[in-house]
């Protein structure tokens, strides 16, 4: 095997990269490793082409605007069960696997949550044996790289495609027609019925490059197909000729800018015309190719829902319905009923936010002079809907205005939202409580008219990714004590449970947070200069940067504790190394600020003599997949502190509980769900609930009362505002700490006395070392429902109507 591998490696690069293994740079290892894997992949991806092709099964496909995959390389080698040998193979070759891996650059098509949820769930469906394909668009550059410069975030374009990637395979025959503008035209049979036509204004190309999604032990390989968008003409050769070589090529940058960039999702959606461009241009691209699959498989399109299953991910490709109605209509054919009922029946929608400004609208004029047959289609959905509805409340004529999928108040817009819903035949949520609230605030009436489309199916991460790769040493403890078998039924782990009073497995354990700790505390040394010493608590809070998530309820409370250990320094403190690490998008000025007061909290307190090593501030720069996997098994805390009812579910806190960190957390998402499997004495809950948090946002409780109640919230806002942590710019933070004197939108005041108690809470445990580990062990034990296998099995039974075996 070792052999093999290696001279499978060895050819590779001398035939592939072309170069002598004795010159050769970790890139080009890399390159080779991973065209050798690609192979082995790519054989039993035809295997399982051939096979569901035979056998007529389902297929669903997952329509994403972001796939978050960070690097490929462990994940793939581990899921074909190669890692170990290509490690040996390169190890006989003098090479290091390490450094090997980390030459390979991130694929960041995602910004946050959604993003990576949509590629666990790629790998899980892979590893479940079911025939999926991935469907999104293929960026030039992904998120931009953050670089912090005197404490600001900077963006900078990030470049994982500027060396190509080895994972793709081009796929030349797979091209199709996307278009934009133009006019409608309707005229009628000869039997009297009306047809339109729809004739595009602009034409691109979109190009499809598949990357293979390996299953655990090869059980099945999928395609991630992603499209790249090209000009059709891309050379005008008469303004060439005649020296405009600008003007000849504007076509080919006006096409490619749609796959050029990544926006980011907190952006507001509305006015930006490219995003809309971006999202009909990958559906539509999807819908033809897996219209033209059908057709060659079954013929007909009427079987299209009992072959196909088709999820959007969030709003983003939701014109999808509105696209495929059309092809159903236009270009097949059939009679609108017809249609809608393929249509209705194919698709299905998740939710992941019910933030109001997070819920995508279109201007009605962007949306006519880009899509006018589409919004045509969109008007016609929504009259029957409209209909529909008024039968079935005729006493409420104000529900039409809720459940409508135009907007007609302040400037008329498409809501995508809506008609995601009404398209589909299910609708989920991402958390018990998120999809609880989808019935009660933003879906309310949509969910009385269809009161059997919400559904709940609970996030869940890959173990793969997030347990056995990025933390071998515990999961050899976990394959020790709960069986070899831990790896493909992460069920067993909750045999540890048993054991969690058990000192020597204690010891193990944190023998292992020790070294992961260690290998954390180094990288934050190169990367911050910071040292930070790896007995402390590691109390983490990594995500993007938002208000609603609260990154500055930490950081207060940190400026409060350094208050507190600087008027007491010889109390018994528990050192601490507070973690932080996000992006924010790059209009958003208040949560550029908070990761500017991060750093700014951070020179002062790490620079005081008088705080020893007691507390250590840290931002990490740059935030990523491959960051992630450093960070998260290195964490004591999970700092979980979104506003309760605005964290749809969160991920991230599956990821560092499973690897035995204690979440300090709100009832919020699935922390609820969290609490619920390691019990209220594991995990360290504070603050507001949701019924509370809505309660003071209707009586318009603002933060007065919290601040005139709370001596210490009104020190630390003083200090912050007063310049405390910013000498050289005294009125830097006033601004932002006057928007928490006044509307406090978080109730980050609301919070802070709750928050800054469950801390020292957390410090008595802590202090107490043997409860600690033992709630930590329990944390693990019952992490094994958060696997994404569990969910995509919920969504494999409970939506798509696929057969699985879990
Ligand atoms: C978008 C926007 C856009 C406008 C400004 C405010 C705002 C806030 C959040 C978002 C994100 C929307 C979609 C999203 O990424 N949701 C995340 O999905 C994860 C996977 O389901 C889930 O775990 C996170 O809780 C949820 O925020």
């Amino acid at each position: 095997m070792v052999s093999e591998a290696k001279s499978a490696i060895i050819s590779k690069m001398t035939l592939s990269v072309g170069k002598d293994p004795a010159f050769a740079t970790d890139y080009d290892w890399f390159l080779a490793c991973a065209l050798a894997a690609r192979d082995r992949a790519t054989l039993r991806f035809l295997e399982g082409k051939r096979v569901t092709a035979s056998d007529g099964k389902k297929r669903v496909y997952y329509l994403s605007l972001e796939f978050l995959i960070g690097r490929q390389l462990t994940d793939v080698l581990s899921n074909l069960s190669l890692l170990d040998v290509f490690r040996a193979a390169l190890e006989d070759l003098g090479v290091d696997y390490e450094r090997v891996r980390s030459a390979e650059p991130d694929a960041a098509l995602g910004n946050g949550g959604l993003g990576r949820l949509a590629a666990c769930f790629m790998e899980s469906m892979a590893t479940l044996g079911i025939p999926a394909y991935g469907y999104g668009i293929r960026y030039d550059h992904g998120l931009f790289r953050q670089v912090i410069y005197d404490g600001w975030q900077e963006e900078y374009p990030e470049d994982w495609l500027s060396f190509g990637t080895p994972w793709e395979f081009l796929r030349t025959d797979v091209v199709f027609n996307v278009g934009f503008g133009g006019s409608v035209e309707t005229y009628v049979t000869p039997a009297g019925i009306t047809r339109y036509t729809w004739h595009p204004g602009e034409v691109v190309h979109a190009v499809s490059y598949d990357t293979p999604m390996v299953g655990w032990r090869g059980r099945s390989v999928n395609p991630l197909r992603l499209w790249s968008a090209r000009a059709v003409d891309p050379l005008r050769l008469e303004l060439f000729n005649r020296g405009d070589f600008a003007g000849a090529s504007s076509d080919q940058a006006r096409a490619e800018a749609i796959s050029k960039f990544l926006y980011p999702s907190d952006e507001t959606p509305s006015g930006q015309e490219l995003r809309l461009r971006q999202e009909y241009f990958f559906v539509s691209a999807s819908l033809q190719d897996l219209l033209s699959r059908h057709r060659r498989i079954y013929g007909d399109l009427h079987s299209l829902p009992e072959r196909a299953a088709i999820q959007l991910n969030d709003t983003h490709p939701a014109v999808a319905i509105a696209e495929m109605m059309r092809l159903l209509l236009d270009e097949h054919g059939l009679p609108w009923n017809e249609a809608w009922a393929i249509t209705s029946a194919t698709f299905s929608y998740t939710n992941h936010t019910l933030l109001p400004e997070a819920l995508e609208t279109w201007p009605l004029a962007v949306f006519e002079r880009l899509l006018p047959r589409h919004l045509q289609i969109i008007y016609f959905i929504n009259n029957l809907h409209l209909e529909a509805a008024k039968k079935a409340f005729p006493e409420e004529p104000e529900l039409l205005r809720s459940v409508s999928i135009i907007d007609e108040r302040d400037g008329r817009k498409v809501r995508m939202g809506q008609l995601a819903f009404v398209g589909s035949h299910a609708i989920n949520g991402v958390s018990a409580l998120h999809t609880d609230l989808m019935r009660k605030t933003t879906f309310r009436d949509l969910n009385r008219i269809y009161p059997d489309r919400i559904q709940n199916k609970t996030n869940g991460i890959t173990f793969r990714r997030w347990l056995h790769q990025s933390n071998p040493g515990l999961t050899a403890i976990l394959k020790e004590v709960c069986g070899a078998e831990v790896v493909d039924n992460p069920e067993v782990i909750e045999r540890l449970a048993a054991h969690a009073g058990d000192s020597a497995l204690q010891d193990r354990i944190r023998a292992v947070k020790l070294a992961n700790k260690t290998a954390l505390a180094k990288v934050i040394a190169e990367r911050t200069g910071v040292r930070v010493d790896p007995a402390a608590l590691f109390d983490v809070q990594i995500k993007r940067m938002h208000e609603y998530k609260r990154q500055l309820l930490n950081l207060l409370e940190t400026a409060a504790l350094y208050d507190a250990i600087r008027a007491n320094p010889d109390a018994d403190w528990t050192p601490r190394v507070k973690i932080m690490a996000g992006k924010a998008a790059a209009s958003y000025v208040n949560a550029k600020f908070i990761i500017k007061l991060a750093n700014d909290i951070a020179q002062v307190v790490n620079n005081d003599p008088a705080v020893r090593d007691l507390l250590k501030v840290v931002f990490l720069p740059n935030y990523n997949v491959s960051l992630a996997e450093v960070i998260i098994p290195a964490a004591d805390l999970s700092e979980q502190i979104s506003t309760a009812g605005m964290e749809a579910s969160g991920t991230g806190n599956m990821k560092l509980a499973l690897n035995g960190a204690l979440t300090i957390g709100t009832l919020d998402g699935a922390n609820i769900e969290i609490r619920d499997n390691v019990g209220n004495d594991n995990i360290f809950i504070f603050g507001l609930t949701t019924d509370e948090v809505s309660y003071r946002r209707e009586r318009g409780i603002t933060a007065g009362q919290a601040i005139a109640a709370s001596p210490m919230l009104a020190g630390v806002l003083n200090a912050v505002s007063g310049g405390r942590f910013s000498p050289d710019d005294p009125g830097r933070f006033v601004q932002l700490i006057d928007g928490l004197r006044g509307a406090d939108r978080y109730m980050v005041t609301d919070d802070f006395d709750s928050y800054y108690a469950a801390q020292r809470r957390v410090d008595a445990c802590w202090n107490s070392g043997e409860p600690w580990t033992r709630s930590a062990i329990i944390n693990i034990a019952n992490m094994a429902w958060f696997s994404s296998d569990r969910t995509i099995a919920e969504y494999a039974r409970e939506i798509w109507n696929v057969p699985v075996d879990l």
